[in-house]
């Protein structure tokens, strides 16, 4: 044979070798789907959703994903993560039964369903792993298209990497930001109006993001005639095209079947955009559900016999392997036996996650049994004993909440006269290791938890300068972006003019639009452009402009930053800090102060309500040391007021979760955090000639909420008090009410009956007039002071 024919037999070789790999893969992701669903059915595990139909797209992307990409996807995207060599199927199979030994479920430690993945970013003390050569996975959501605001800053923070002089020795993170976000996305999700405002994001700030769009025809049983403008989303978006001298999108057309197309198209398009850094959407069209949506319900209720018939037809796995056999890539014994095997892998696979998953808990079930039959004989209900030990020891698939049900009843039957310490010191410690399990790493714990980071005052000298409250900010981010590389800031009116109250006022011109820059208006991927850089190990500060926007941008801080630690038991952070400012000014939409709204909403992230900036320097510089995300509100008439300009601006912190006592007496207690504790202060003035003495709280932060109980102190020294906000009546109000009495028992302590002072339950109407009559004023707090004071 002539070398170039050796060659080419060669390359053959190689060709047929990986696409029977590819193939091989397809059939085990098929595979897993049939045999998963059957585990759903049998009560094995509780609902599954699989990536059936998707398989041959799915083997095709991951070819071209490399060591320091990310992957933002959702829960059909089984077969890529396969492919790529980043999950196995004992993983998934895990997750699938909710194991929550994350070295079962890597992902999630059981916390999320099946087919949500992630990789680690950061190591157990809070450290950035080498994610430039390592294959990344952003954890996934289940919301519809809640990760295309975190796709966006996954691919944006590339092109900081690669723009951003000062971070280019920074290898372990970026590789001149040569990384590209592969995002992945239903079809009628992208009926959300979180894709289109990526997308347009995208084609205006030129990133890495390759956005594949599943098109199956179906969001459950909704057709894409009732999703999508011209049942096409490449059509929809085919305004944001890219031309010559233009920014822009790529849009491509794939056929879901057709492996050998979409790997040459794949192979250039990637390529483009890991250069470029122009976005692509991939259409791949012609896909199918095999098995139906999830395993609640099934679609022969709403698709025709026509469609399924169809489906059959084009399935993709089918498509792959007649397109094998006309090209004489194997024969129909090869690839039997590549399918025999997979079937085998797959069940073998199953077998190995499923005892896995059950050894611990039949090993309690079977420690409980022991224990409960030494306690039988011993106690009064003897028999009733025996039945719940055998009801326990019969089950075939106990849980773990089975052993604490049987415990706890057995428990409960024992009269004083038992001496039952053992059982109950047993169950005290199953209780403390099931809490570990479910309850942890809602906020870092290790040592870059922000409560970690010990206070260090300001040093304000009696002859410092006084200046205004934006003027500290401003000095202050001056210094911060001098010091920290990694800062990274931005926000609508942030850059160019330096946000509206001057907070950034001179810094673009000093540190780069690279570092401190406008945005479109759009709240909620501002917020997802800090994920991102945030994920990547920057440090972002994503500014809201004002506090009443932030409703625009809560979905992605309560589904997904708040969320990020918990649901990968510690292995991502998002130490995104959320710049805004609130609380009184003027009007319906510029004082607003929402608190309980969004103290509810972000339990995950701490929230800080500094009263002037330079409590707020303090707080931005504690967060700044932990990987805690949070957000921050400023007080938005507090820019122009005076502040001592503190001569340690970069090293005095304030600790999360310390109330200050920022006027001390002794009749009566009011807490309160923000704007309105200068009212309260003015009011506390006017008492005190009346002979009302009043000690103010501010409790600085709602989340954490005073963690040492220092209200409590004040509050058995006054045995009243009062808890005040511009929040509507049971906001955040509310929240202190409940911290300060329940979870401090300052029921105990009180004289009188405990009150709340808020805003009313509209918003506040426009003008002087609207903010006095709708917000707490000096004259209410008063006249609220007094009738504590005589009841
Ligand atoms: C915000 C939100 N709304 C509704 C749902 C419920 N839901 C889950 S999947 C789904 C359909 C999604 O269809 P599509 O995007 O086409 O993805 P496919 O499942 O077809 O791959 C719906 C409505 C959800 N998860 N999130
Ligand atoms: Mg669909």
């Amino acid at each position: 044979m002539s070398e170039e024919g050796l060659l080419e037999n060669l390359s053959f070789e190689k060709f047929r070798e990986e696409v029977l790999k590819d193939y091989k893969v397809v059939c085990e992701s098929r595979e897993t789907s049939l045999l998963s669903r059957k585990e759903v059915l049998t009560g094995k595990a509780k609902f599954g959703i699989f990536g059936g139909g998707k398989e041959v797209a799915q083997v095709a992307m991951a070819k071209f994903f490399q060591p320091g990409d990310f992957r933002a996807g959702y829960y059909r995207d089984q077969t890529f993560m396969f492919a790529s060599g980043i999950a196995t199927i004992e993983q998934f199979f895990a997750q699938l039964y909710a194991d929550p030994d994350l070295k079962n479920d890597p992902f999630s430690a059981g916390r999320q369903m099946n087919s949500h993945f992630a990789t680690r970013f950061v190591d157990d003390e809070g450290n950035w792993l080498d994610l430039a050569h390592k294959k990344n996975v952003s954890s996934d959501v289940a919301p519809t298209s809640a990760q295309m605001p975190r796709a966006l800053g996954l691919a944006f923070a590339s092109k900081v990497f690669r723009e951003v002089d000062i971070l280019h020795n920074l290898d372990n993170l970026s590789d001149n930001g040569n990384e590209v976000c592969f995002c992945t996305i239903g079809d009628a999700a992208t009926s959300e109006g979180h894709f289109w405002e990526a997308m347009n994001a995208a084609g205006v700030l030129q990133i890495p993001l390759a956005v594949f769009v599943w098109d199956d025809g179906y969001g459950i049983s909704v057709p894409k005639k009732y999703q999508t403008t011209k049942s096409s989303i490449s059509k929809a978006m085919s305004g944001l095209q890219k031309k010559d001298g233009t920014n822009g999108i790529n849009i491509y057309k794939l056929k879901g079947w057709d492996y050998a197309g979409m790997c040459e198209i794949l192979d250039e398009a990637i390529k483009n955009i890991r250069e470029t850094h122009t976005p692509a959407l991939f259409h791949v069209e012609e896909l199918t559900q095999p098995q139906g949506h999830s395993t609640s319900g099934s679609h022969e209720r709403y698709k025709s016999s026509e469609r399924l018939q169809w489906e059959k037809e084009w399935d993709g796995k089918k498509q792959m392997r007649d397109w094998i056999l006309a090209n004489s890539l194997a024969d129909e014994d090869e690839l039997n036996e590549i399918e025999n095997n997979a079937r085998h892998f797959v069940k073998t696979s199953k077998q190995h996650a499923w005892h896995k998953y059950i050894t611990p808990i039949k090993n309690q079930v079977t420690e409980t049994v022991k224990l409960l039959e030494k306690y039988a004989s011993s106690l009064e209900n003897k028999q009733e004993v025996e039945k719940q030990i055998k009801e326990l020891s019969s089950l075939r698939e106990p849980l773990r909440r089975d052993v604490m049900i049987t415990l706890a009843s057995v428990i409960g039957m024992a009269s004083p006269a038992h001496n039952i310490a053992e059982l109950k010191d047993f169950y005290d410690r199953l209780k403390q290791k099931n809490k570990e399990i479910f309850d942890s790493h809602l906020y870092n714990e290790g040592p870059k938890s922000a409560l970690k980071v010990e206070a260090v005052p300001a040093d304000i000298r009696v002859d410092a300068e006084l200046v205004n409250g934006f003027e500290v900010l401003n000095r202050y981010f001056d210094h911060l972006f001098a010091t920290n590389k990694k800062l990274v800031a931005f926000g609508e009116d942030l850059g160019r003019i330096g946000d509206v109250n001057q907070g950034f006022s001179g810094l673009q011109a000093k540190y780069g639009e690279e570092r401190i820059f406008d945005t479109g208006i759009r709240e909620l991927t501002i917020i997802g452009q800090g994920i991102g850089l945030a994920l990547r190990g920057l440090r972002p500060i994503a500014e809201i402009q004002y506090l009443d926007y932030l409703l625009f941008g809560l979905e992605p801080l309560s589904d997904d930053v708040c969320t990020t630690h918990y649901r990968t038991k510690g292995q991502q952070s998002v130490p995104i800090i959320v710049r805004t400012r609130g609380h009184r000014l003027e009007g319906i939409w510029h004082s607003g102060s929402a608190m309980g709204m969004i103290i509810n909403a972000l339990r995950g992230m701490y929230v800080c309500v500094p009263r002037n900036m330079t409590q707020a320097v303090g707080m931005y510089n504690t967060l700044l040391q932990s990987n805690d995300p949070a957000l921050m509100v400023e007080c938005l008439n507090g820019y122009r007021l005076k502040e001592r300009l503190p001569s340690n601006l970069l090293e005095y912190r304030v600790a999360l979760g310390v109330p200050e006592v920022v006027r001390e007496g002794t009749d009566i207690t009011i807490v309160s955090y923000g704007s309105v504790l200068r009212i309260i202060l003015e009011a506390a003035q006017k008492l005190e000639s009346m002979g009302i003495n009043c000690e103010v709280i501010d409790v600085q932060t709602l989340l954490p909420f005073d963690i040492n109980h220092l209200i409590l102190d004040s509050l058995k020294k006054t045995n009243r008090i009062l808890f005040v906000d511009e929040d509507v009546p049971g906001g955040a109000s509310a929240f202190m009410f409940n911290k300060v009495m329940e979870e401090q028992g300052g029921y105990r302590w009180l004289d009188v009956s405990p009150r709340t002072l808020s805003s009313k339950d509209h918003r506040p109407s426009y003008g002087s007039d609207g903010d006095y009559f709708s917000k707490p004023n000096v004259e209410e707090v008063m006249r609220v002071a007094k009738e504590i004071m005589a009841e």
